[in-house]
């Protein structure tokens, strides 16, 4: 690992001086870290009179990696190198280190702000040292000043002035990490960006530089955990020819403060163990959980425990054995206790033998649990109650179990709006969830205060979002596809942001800080989430998408074994109407939610319209709040999403002169595509849904060229991520 750290010293070295002959790849690798040249003299010197040298204090690894971030970061944005030093000789240094490497002078004086801050925060402060100006940045651990030089090089980045600069931040959420889907085989489920980044084949010995650069990507942001191996698990993960390379990741990880957790295939006592069974009371099969955690923890002391998915889509679990949730939780939690780590047990159960709706299940089967998980079991829910779909109402299960921890999913990738070719940006999506009012405690019960704890005083709180990384050039597939990556970790670090901020600031990170460019973009990135919900699923409609993949349009798929995997399950159309009634008078999902809300969704007159169908089964001649009849709203809907496309398509070309032209042309060629395949979405769903209203398209609607049949035709048996 040393040696490690001293080839990327090296290369640090090497890019400043790439920096000096002004040579910069932008092919989307570096991601938000580009750390342009400031090529505005008045600002550059204004910063440049506040930055001499830096003065790092401690020389951990994570103080070695901060070390070379700034030097790297600062070098490149002033347009001069920037110097490491020992002693405190001159005046504005960027001063770094933790607490305790700090004088008794310094710690008094910064005494009010050390208070206010929590293991993983930080304070940036100009001082006043000896009569000298300098800038220090500090924590109580090393990762949180590590933050905290991520946090001041975004600053600057960003274009903030740095005079008499004073911050100070802590993560509102403890467990802030990705969920890899990716298999042993490198192929990655829901994966649109190439193949998993492990290259288990040669690790632990190769270890490729990329892992780093992954490791400071998360750090940049905060994320602090990832869990590498997909919930479809393997059980092999969990063997010593596995272990030894998963070991080899979490070094390299540690100094980023990134910390290693594996999916556990609840059979595993079986498929590897040589056990006859897995029963969770089985004296046997608790041991061989115990014995292998031990393992696992003599490998890597910070190991943060496991993510498991069990009786859940053919997963297996507790209930094979005729136990529970709880039984197959608390038995590895057992395990894992001694060593500090935790069970992140998923929600996403729903039978094939439960006739009841899909988007019940999770509640019915784990709200009546709440209070008899272990301390260290945190029940993980997605964000809504049925899987990812570019809208859905709040999951129900949020804040409805006060005595259980309770962890957001996010999906970073998109499997169900447009794979790694549609520009969605989806911290507008995660926004959206964590303002929800759950109404639990009382009006202002937000989502938002579930997750970080406040609600319901929770002792763990955690945000997973389900990676959208593979091993193409630029991480994503799609270069603003960085953006969901970036804004999935700025909100799991604080779930009250706002994600126009943060697209602003990943922008200027990422393009550039001029105005003319950052204020379209902006506009478009903001509206995105909202155009794929027009072209894809308006009104509430919901997971209309093709079998199997996901990918495009199939809302007549009726012919899947199980009646909830068939898109005629969710909208329902028929002559009458179109829409799946969850009211009292229907699947009574509404009464899941606190009185408030079900109140709120059970009248078509107080329901948002934007979740009207989800929880409603109308008329096509229904009247919508602008005076349009049903039918002819879902029309004009799935057009304005195709027309903000176009929109899309426009703006982008208009700032041609800003981007560099390798971004510029992968952008335009993907935007094209986003634009075709809108027109296939709506072509496709109002030829299908115009059978049942019997209706013709409203003014303003194009024709389709294509017909039903046609759409009805397509296949993709290569759908990538399936
Ligand atoms: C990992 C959906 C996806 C599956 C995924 C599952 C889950 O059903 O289509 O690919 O499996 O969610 O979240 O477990």
């Amino acid at each position: 690992m040393t040696n490690f750290l001293s080839i990327k010293n090296f290369l640090v070295q090497l890019s400043i001086l790439l920096l000096c002959l002004n040579v910069s790849a932008k092919d989307g690798y570096n991601l938000w870290l580009q750390y342009d040249y400031i090529q505005n003299n008045e600002l550059r010197l204004a910063y440049k009179s506040n930055i001499s040298n830096i003065l790092a204090l401690g020389d951990s690894e994570t103080m070695q990696v901060a070390l070379n971030e700034l030097q790297l970061g600062l070098s490149k944005m002033l347009g001069t190198e920037i110097l490491s030093q020992k002693d405190l000789k001159g005046e504005n240094l960027v001063i770094f280190g933790t607490q305790s490497n700090l004088d008794k002078k310094l710690i008094k004086k910064l005494k009010k702000e050390l208070e206010q801050i929590n293991n993983e925060g930080f304070i940036i402060k100009q001082i006043i040292i000896k009569g000298k100006k300098h800038i220090i940045i500090t924590g109580k651990t090393d990762v949180g000043v590590l933050y905290g030089v991520f946090n001041f090089l975004r600053i600057i980045q960003t274009h903030k002035s740095i005079k008499n600069i004073d911050v100070l931040d802590s993560p509102k959420v403890d467990i802030r990490m990705l969920n890899h889907w990716d298999n042993l085989d490198r192929t990655v489920e829901r994966g649109y960006a190439g193949f998993s980044l492990w290259d288990w084949h040669r690790l632990p010995d190769y270890i490729d530089s990329r892992y780093v650069d992954y490791a400071r990507a998360n750090a940049s942001v905060g994320i602090n955990g990832t869990a590498i191996t997909n919930v479809n698990a393997n059980a092999l993960i969990l063997t010593p020819q596995y272990l030894e390379k998963v070991e080899a990741l979490a070094n390299v990880f540690r100094p980023y403060g990134l910390k290693v957790y594996l999916t556990a295939r609840f059979s595993a006592p079986i498929e590897i163990g040589g056990l006859k069974t897995a029963d969770p009371y089985d004296a046997e099969v608790i041991n061989w959980w115990k014995e292998k955690t031990k393992e696992i923890y003599k490998r890597i002391p910070d190991f943060g425990g496991f993510l498991v998915k069990a009786n859940s889509e053919g997963q297996p679990g507790p209930q094979n054995y005729g136990r529970n949730h709880v039984d197959g939780a608390n038995m590895l939690a057992e395990a894992v206790a001694p060593f500090g780590g935790i069970v992140m047990w998923r929600a996403f159960v729903y039978s094939e033998h439960d006739a009841d709706d899909r988007a019940k299940q999770a509640f019915s089967e784990f709200v009546p649990y709440d209070g008899q998980f272990k301390d260290n079991v945190i029940i993980q829910v997605k964000n809504g109650a049925i899987d990812f779909q570019p809208r859905e109402p709040f999951h129900p299960m949020f804040g409805a179990m006060p005595k259980t921890p309770l962890m957001m999913e996010f999906q970073i990738t998109q499997e169900y709006l447009g794979f790694s070719t549609h520009l969605v940006y989806l911290p507008k999506l995660f926004e959206e969830v964590f303002e929800a009012d759950t109404y639990r405690a009382g009006k202002g019960s937000t989502v938002a205060k579930v997750i970080d704890g406040s609600l319901h005083n929770k002792k763990i709180t955690g945000v997973a979002g389900v990676s959208n990384i593979g091993n193409d050039r630029n991480w994503t597939g799609h270069p603003f596809l960085q953006a969901n990556w970036y804004g999935y970790g700025r909100l799991a670090w604080n779930p009250h942001l706002n994600s126009g901020d943060i697209a602003e600031e990943w922008i200027r990170s990422t393009f550039s800080n001029d105005t003319h460019f950052i204020n379209p973009i902006k506009e478009m990135m903001l509206n995105s989430r909202e155009t794929v919900v027009n072209y894809m699923t308006p009104l509430g409609l919901h997971h209309i998408m093709d079998t199997g993949h996901h990918y495009g349009p199939g809302p007549w798929v009726e012919n899947l074994s199980r009646p909830e995997w068939n898109p005629v399950y969710y909208h329902k159309a028929d002559k009458n109407g179109i829409g799946f009634d969850r009211t009292n008078s229907g699947s009574n999902a509404t009464n899941q939610y606190a009185p408030e809300v079900a109140d709120i969704f059970n009248n078509t007159a107080t329901c948002p319209e934007k979740d009207l169908l989800w929880f409603h089964h109308l008329s096509w001649d229904y009247k919508l709040k602008d005076g349009n009849t049903l039918w002819d709203g879902i029309a004009l809907k799935y057009q304005q999403g195709v027309n903000e496309v176009e929109t899309m398509v426009h703006t982008w070309k208009s700032l041609e002169k800003y981007v560099d032209n390798q971004r510029f042309n992968e952008v335009e060629m993907l935007l094209n595509i986003q634009h075709k395949e809108s027109k296939w979405w709506r072509d496709a769903c109002l030829l299908y849904f115009q059978q049942f209203s019997e209706k013709e398209l409203p003014e303003g609607v194009e024709k389709p060229i294509k017909t039903l049949e046609y759409f009805q035709s397509l296949k993709f048996p290569f759908a990538p991520g399936n």
